[in-house]
């Protein structure tokens, strides 16, 4: 049974989705993006209590689990090295 997932081409079941989940690097970084239709659109049932960083979810804490194995909380959260090159360039 395939519930609150992101098919491609569509899948019947609760709360699927199909749309480009917006990943940082479909090649490899299944991290969502802000623009992640992914983002909320999931179901406590069935979910892990952390993601695949370890990050609680769900994110915020009286909100919606994200789609996926990533709970979305932000690029500056998950990306330490992304910041450090941020703060870099502001100088
Ligand atoms: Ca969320
Ligand atoms: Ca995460």
């Amino acid at each position: 049974m395939v519930t609150y997932c992101d098919v491609q081409d569509g899948y019947p079941g609760m709360g699927n989705i199909d749309q480009l989940p917006q990943f940082v690097d479909p090649e490899g970084d299944y991290h969502l993006t802000s623009q992640s239709p992914c983002i909320d659109s999931g179901t406590l049932e069935g979910a892990p209590a952390d993601d695949m960083d370890g990050q609680a979810r769900p994110n915020p804490d009286s909100g919606l689990v994200d789609i996926g194995a990533d709970e979305f909380y932000g690029p500056f959260m998950i990306w330490p090295q992304v910041q450090y090159q941020y703060q870099v360039q502001q100088q």
